[in-house]
């Protein structure tokens, strides 16, 4: 029986599989950090003693706390050009771009493994790789050479029918797709893309369906390496990293759906969930008083075609505030060369710094109340910094007909203007990377504090329930970004007094004064991001369990990395109830004291997970 691609990847790169706990590991080729969580990811790298990443290439990118308010960004960005520079590692400074989207442009190889400590990672599979997403301690490992190892992941095959209409795009495929699948849909899952549709899409369209893959709870997305690719690798002038590929005629897929691109709609994500779906056309008349164009979803030369062209000798509505992020240097010289910047300008546009930027909270929150219409991947309650804001997640073509309307507006029917031309040429643009010298000596600044050492949990837990939960808690939830707090990515003690400050403004307080204490929550807890503060920074305040119907996969790694047990369970608690948690590698008992409950099951994490939480988490084993 013939392979998909998905596992013509993977076993190419397997170095051992655990047939009993389904899991297997593999090889990284390529790994790329981003800065907020980066300093932890080299902290943890530091620590192993070695004298360089034993990687094919490793990148190092500073694109989310650009906002130098204060020492403390600035400070982190010179520490990783330091260790960057003195450990092998290319280092892509602020304003080269979104670590996704220059990863893309300038690294991404066909059939290689690719680990980064951020969950948009996948970004890079438009180009036929496995590019995965994952907390910065696996991914310090993989420099380090170490195998990554996951469950071995079911293959959803996704096959793509006809071609797009004018106007409708590759963000309106996946987030149809999120419709379907929901955001706990993909969870130890690759979606693969087939079909004729597949030709029809070039890699940047690719590049945005894998990146909300994450939004599925996907490990991985991938699409074929083909004729497409390989143009796209040559205007990227690395024509050599091209090599074809794709899954066998007679592969089988655990899964299968199917999407007509001839009669996809525009949609959109509505507030405040990414698979909370509907057509352009159920929301049209909405006001909307900011949109913003950019993110590692939809920020190519591409992207900005299509806006340019609908944008051009308009202005936009003068309730709106238009904000737009280029994902690269190379985008940003791009739009410049090809007027395209002249027609955002004109139209009415603030343009921001290439960066995630709004993305993940640094500026632009909206007014209070505001309808806010983005064309990023996550629009969770807070996200922007302003609670109130309805967030909708839309695409390029969305965003830039609404913004000159002022009201949700269906672009079906628009055409990409043949002024902007896709055919252009691509500068290498690469005055912001750097290459390792291997000179440097590391400097860190008064705000990076070493990473607290953690004790073993022990099999016999007294504790509270520090804070219940529902379904779908994101890491956005539990350990918030934003200006005021990103900072902190490299101080522990200090980034702990904001976890769930956004939804429970005690939390923190209430753990540090009760000592031993557990979270219990529903489906899907930890969905979002790879940020393994969501998990370093409650254990710090005591957290030594967190009992969930069930996990993101990210976020769960993270856990057991850092010595907290997450157990799958659904049970009634409410806040401060006594829990008390019994276990070893055979069963876990947990017993609500304060009602009178017992619920029993099997351990059902892996010997090396075991192993991990016995130790008090990763780095005690080194
Ligand atoms: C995000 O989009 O939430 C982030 C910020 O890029 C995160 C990483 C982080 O929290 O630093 C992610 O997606 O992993
Ligand atoms: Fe940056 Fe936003 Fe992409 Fe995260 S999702 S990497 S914050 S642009």
């Amino acid at each position: 029986m013939g392979k998909t691609l998905t596992y013509k990847i993977l076993d190419a790169h397997k170095v051992s599989e655990d047939l009993e706990n389904n899991t297997m590991s593999i090889i990284i080729d390529q790994t790329l950090t981003q800065d907020a969580t980066g300093t932890m990811a080299y902290l943890e790298f530091l620590s192993f003693g070695l004298d360089k990443v034993k990687t094919k290439l490793s990148v190092s990118y500073v694109d989310h706390n650009t906002l130098q308010n204060g020492f403390m960004n600035a400070d982190d960005h010179k520490f990783l050009q330091t260790v960057a520079d003195k450990y092998g590692i290319v280092y892509s400074k602020a304003g080269n771009g979104i670590c996704h989207q220059v990863n893309l442009e300038r690294f991404a190889v066909p059939g290689r493994t690719i680990l980064g400590s951020d969950s948009h990672t996948p970004t890079s599979s438009g180009v036929g790789a496995i590019a995965i997403g994952a907390g910065g301690l696996d991914v310090a490992c993989a420099m380090a050479g170490k195998p990554f190892t996951i469950v071995r992941p079911k293959v959803v095959g996704v096959k793509l029918k006809g071609a797009l209409r004018d106007g409708v795009s590759a963000k309106d495929i996946i987030i149809h797709l999120l419709g379907i699948m929901t955001v706990k849909g993909g969870v130890n899952k690759v979606i693969e893309y087939y079909g004729d549709g597949v030709k029809t899409l070039g890699v940047p369209a690719r590049s945005t369906i894998c990146n909300m893959g994450a939004e599925l709870g996907a490990t991985s997305s991938v699409f074929p390496s083909d004729e497409v690719t390989k143009e796209f690798l040559r205007i990227q002038k690395r024509e050599e990293d091209y090599i074809p590929l794709e899954a066998d005629l007679d592969c089988t897929y655990d899964e299968n759906i199917e999407i007509d691109l001839n009669t996809l709609e525009p949609c959109a994500s509505c507030p405040n969930s990414p698979d909370n779906v509907k057509n352009i056309s159920e929301l049209k008349d909405i006001k909307v008083d900011q949109v913003l164009i950019g993110s590692c979803t939809n920020s190519s030369y591409y992207d900005f075609v299509k806006v340019a062209s609908i944008l051009k000798g308009k202005k936009i509505h003068k309730d709106v505030s238009l904000g737009i992020a280029p994902g690269s240097q190379q985008v940003l010289q791009m739009i410049t060369k090809n007027g395209i910047l002249d027609v955002l300008l004109e139209a009415g546009a603030r343009i921001l710094e290439s960066a995630c930027g709004p993305c993940i909270g640094m500026g632009q929150s909206p007014a209070t109340d505001a309808v806010s219409l983005r064309t990023f991947n996550r629009n969770f309650y807070g996200r922007s910094g302003t609670n109130s804001a309805k967030v909708y997640l839309v695409s390029p073509e969305v965003a830039a007909l609404s913004a000159v309307n002022g009201y949700i507006s269906n672009p079906l029917g628009c055409k990409i203007d043949p002024e902007f031309s896709l055919d252009v040429d691509y500068p290498k643009c690469d005055s912001l990377l750097y290459k390792p010298t291997f000179k440097s000596e590391v400097v860190m600044g008064p705000n990076i504090k070493p990473i607290p050492k953690f004790q073993p949990i022990g099999n016999h837990i007294k504790a509270k329930a520090m804070i219940t939960l529902e379904d779908n808690i994101t890491t956005d939830h539990i350990m918030p970004a934003g200006a005021k707090v990103l900072p902190y990515r490299s101080n522990i003690e200090k980034i702990s007094e904001f976890v769930f400050s956004n939804i429970d403004p005690d939390f923190s307080k209430r753990c540090l004064s009760n000592g031993a204490g557990v979270i219990v929550a529903k489906q899907n807890y930890g969905q979002g991001s790879s940020r393994e503060h969501a998990a370093i920074a409650p254990r710090y305040l005591g957290i030594k369990a967190v009992i969930a119907s069930s996990f993101a996969r990210i976020h769960k790694k993270n856990l057991i990395n850092f010595g907290i047990l997450p157990i799958e369970l659904d049970i009634e608690a409410e806040l401060l109830d006594e829990i008390n948690i019994d276990w070893n590698e055979k069963e876990i008992i947990v017993t609500n004291v304060t009602k009178n409950k017992t619920y029993k099951k099997e351990f059902d994490l892996t010997d090396d997970d075991l192993f991990l939480i016995n130790k008090g988490g990763l780095l005690n084993t080194f």
